[in-house]
């Protein structure tokens, strides 16, 4: 699957990495991109991420997820 997933709160590198950290935990994941200009995170995964999981992660370390879009 791949999931588009717009965050809001990031502000500089250090929230970069702690979002890609995060998504980078789930089962499966083959690629994360953060973009900070963009407000998003593209996930890619060998197997299905809830959205649910992807919101509950990005709260978790401090972020907002306020859409999901699947690619
Ligand atoms: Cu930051």
């Amino acid at each position: 699957m791949k999931k588009k997933v717009l965050i809001e709160g990031m502000s500089c590198g250090h929230c970069v990495n702690h979002v890609k950290e995060a998504l980078s935990e789930f089962n499966g994941v083959t690629n994360v991109d953060v973009n900070l200009d963009g407000k998003y995170a593209i996930l890619e995964a060998t197997g299905e991420v809830k959205d649910e999981e992807l919101k509950t992660a990005i709260n978790e370390v401090g972020y907002k997820v306020i859409g999901i879009e699947a690619l």
